[in-house]
């Protein structure tokens, strides 16, 4: 009995220690790795919530430009009158067409409800405009970077070069154009298709956006 005790004792003394020394690592080894893995998950937070504001201000760039692309191209199918168009440097920059909004059969000027509207583009400043009634504003907050507009007729007579497509260049050319590089009286009623190119950066990358608006719709030839 006392060997037995003697003999037990050392172990009862011992296990203890053992017991709480493997505690001990066991709890170092678990708050190391808790620690790891609440730097991982911070990590990850962090990151998704980074990626999440990328795409939110992706999200809100490219659904702007859609829009923006969207109303122009709406805009331009229904426009009843192409108004006038500006050019800088032998590219259009600028374009008014005339939208019968109310359906009232013709196009007004009323500031609250602007019929004729016009897009501009200044390459100096990088800013795509919208002017009617008076007022403008800015479309797409700066976000675009290049703006291409392009004038064409279906006018396959005056195709001077033969490839198929007719420019507003061409009909300027051409037997009924005026010769002055820009695309203006006898022209305009010829033109009925507009497209513009749109080079919105988004990011650390340039999307392209584009509309094709066939203006054939036009009654009136202004
Ligand atoms: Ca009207
Ligand atoms: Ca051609
Ligand atoms: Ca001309």
């Amino acid at each position: 009995m006392t060997a037995r005790t003697g003999a037990g004792a050392p172990d009862v003394r011992h296990d203890p220690p053992r017991d709480g020394g493997f505690t001990m690592i066991e709890m170092l080894v678990a708050m190391t790795l808790f620690a790891a893995l609440g730097t991982v998950l911070i990590g990850f937070a962090m990151g998704s919530s980074r990626v999440a504001d990328d795409v939110r201000e992706s999200g809100n760039v490219v659904g702007e430009a859609r829009l923006a692309v969207e109303r122009m191209s709406r805009e331009f199918r229904q426009a009843s009158e192409l108004s006038g168009a500006q050019v800088a440097d032998g590219k259009v920059v600028s374009l008014t067409v005339g939208v019968d909004f109310d359906g009232d059969g013709s196009v007004e000027d009323d500031p609250a409800d602007p019929e004729r509207l016009t897009y501009t583009w200044k390459s100096s400043t990088r800013e795509l405009t919208l002017s009617g009634g008076g007022s403008t504003v800015q479309v797409l907050a700066g976000g675009v970077v290049a703006a291409d507009i392009r004038l064409r007729s279906s006018a396959w007579i005056q195709d001077l070069d033969g490839d198929g497509t007719t420019t507003w260049q061409e009909l300027d050319q051409s037997s009924i154009g005026n010769k002055n590089g820009a695309p203006d009286a006898a022209e305009l009623p010829l033109i009925d298709l507009v497209s513009v190119e749109l080079l919105v950066r988004d990011g650390d990358t340039e999307r392209r956006f584009t509309v094709q608006a066939d203006m054939r719709n036009r009654g009136v030839t202004a």
